[in-house]
């Protein structure tokens, strides 16, 4: 039988899993046992999958920069990546903030609920005062001052700080723009070959990917909580959902109109790691999937995809922007609070450098949403309200997350003159590339 194109058999890993997951749950044993046997399969996918993540941005991103000719190219392609990445997150949490506007998914909670949330969290005013002041000891500085590790070994091994990792690789490559070609030639092909290795990794643990996701759905069913809340925060799902929905359409438009390539040729190229996102909810993770997709299936040249896509993994997080926007709105409206404009406004920053701050990894979002509470006065303690469909939502905002990554690489590629027609075609091979 032809061998299943890869998000096919990562679709029917998901779907076996939530299958068997159900049908052991019947057992007064089962949940146990998918906890004890089955879950650890899923853990050990996601952990072998972040061990690569961060040899693999050294190794690309030390040989994407030490590829460039000269500096110029660099910082014309790193300005043109940060602005880009910073006005997708203003439009998602933008629509996000429409959304929750729009439908107030808050408000759907009749009065005696809300009046029980109130009395259970509403009373930590003092203990919100306090969290706004921490917020403000942060100097204006830090988000800079902490980009510069002191020790690179502690950079790599601390989860999350991969802005130290990427600050290293992209001055150990311009170090090694700086010294004679040939002095730095032996270092180049030791990255080369280093990159070459970790994406033979990649694809050895791909291999085992049906059977990670297939833990970590089964997983997830056992730990979904129920909630007594369970419509509005339906209502509240929904409307992230929507807002995510419309992001992926807005990609996929921005990509037609600005790469020429086709809504199908995009979205079948990036499918894999969409899906692997989904089932890892974790950026980092799947940055490994994304990278081997945008370059071989939808044509990024290495040398961009290898700078654009490791800081988009960092730094653009659109679905985790919308997601915190969306939420925070809620979380006001179930306790009754009106926002005024401007500290919607007030949102719109804050979810920007929250998501930019969110670690590539499972739950970041949430807890970089603390900050937008604090900024906007509302109460972090609703953290919990929504607690219960955090997981099932991470696992969406962080596919948009990475597919906002693939298309931002593709529209610098393409400004770059380095968008190819895609070394291999994609699986669908009645279907040629524009
Ligand atoms: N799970 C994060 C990621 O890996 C996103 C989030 O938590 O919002 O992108």
């Amino acid at each position: 039988m032809k061998k299943l194109a890869l998000h096919w058999q990562i679709l029917l890993g998901m779907v076996f899993g939530v299958i068997f997951a159900l049908i052991f749950t019947n057992f007064d044993w089962g949940s146990q046992f998918i906890t004890d046997w089955i879950k650890p399969f899923g853990s050990i996918f996601i952990n072998a999958l972040k061990l690569i993540a961060v040899p693999l941005i050294l190794a690309s991103l030390i040989k994407g920069v030490s590829d460039l000719k000269d500096i110029s190219s660099l910082s014309k392609m790193g300005l043109r990546t940060i602005l880009t990445y910073i006005a997708t997150t203003i439009i998602a949490v933008s629509i996000g903030l429409a959304i929750v506007n729009i439908f107030q998914p808050g408000k759907s909670i009749d009065q005696d609920t809300r009046e029980e949330l109130i009395e259970s969290y509403g009373g930590d005013a003092e203990l919100r005062q306090k969290d706004a002041e921490k917020q403000k000891e942060a100097g204006p500085l830090q988000a800079l001052e902490n980009l510069v590790p002191d020790n690179i070994f502690g950079a790599a091994s601390n989860n999350g700080n991969m802005l130290q990792v990427i600050f290293f690789a992209v001055f150990f490559g311009i170090g090694m723009i700086l010294i004679p070609e040939k002095q730095a030639q032996p270092v180049k092909d030791f990255f080369d070959a280093l990159n070459e290795v970790i994406l033979k990794m990649i694809d050895l643990i791909m291999l085992f990917a049906p059977y990670g996701v297939f833990a970590l759905l089964a997983a997830l069913v056992v730990e979904a909580p129920s909630a007594d809340l369970f419509m509005a925060l339906l209502y509240y799902a929904l409307c992230v959902v929507l807002g995510l929905v419309l992001m992926i359409a807005a990609y996929t438009l921005i990509v037609w109109l600005f790469t020429k390539k086709t809504p199908r040729f995009f979205i079948n190229g990036i499918s894999p790691a969409q899906l692997l996102a989904l089932s890892t909810s974790s950026s980092a993770a799947t940055l490994p999937v994304t990278m081997e997709r945008v370059e071989e299936h939808l044509g990024v040249d290495r040398q961009v995809s290898s700078f654009v896509l490791p800081i988009g993994a960092t730094i653009n997080m659109d679905g985790t922007s919308l997601y915190q926007a969306v939420a925070a709105v809620f979380i006001a409206q179930a306790f009754g609070m009106n926002l005024d404009f401007a500290t919607q406004l007030g949102i719109i920053v804050t979810a920007t450098l929250a998501s930019i701050g969110s670690a590539a990894v499972p739950g970041a979002g949430m807890v970089m949403l603390v900050i937008v509470l604090g900024q906007a006065g509302i109460p972090e303690a609703g953290l919990a309200l929504i607690f219960a469909v955090d997981r099932p939502l991470d696992m969406v905002r962080t596919s948009v997350n990475v597919t906002g990554d693939a298309a931002v690489s593709m529209m610098v590629a393409k400004s770059q003159d380095k968008l190819h027609d895609p070394k291999i075609k994609n699986w669908d091979d009645n279907y040629s590339p524009q």
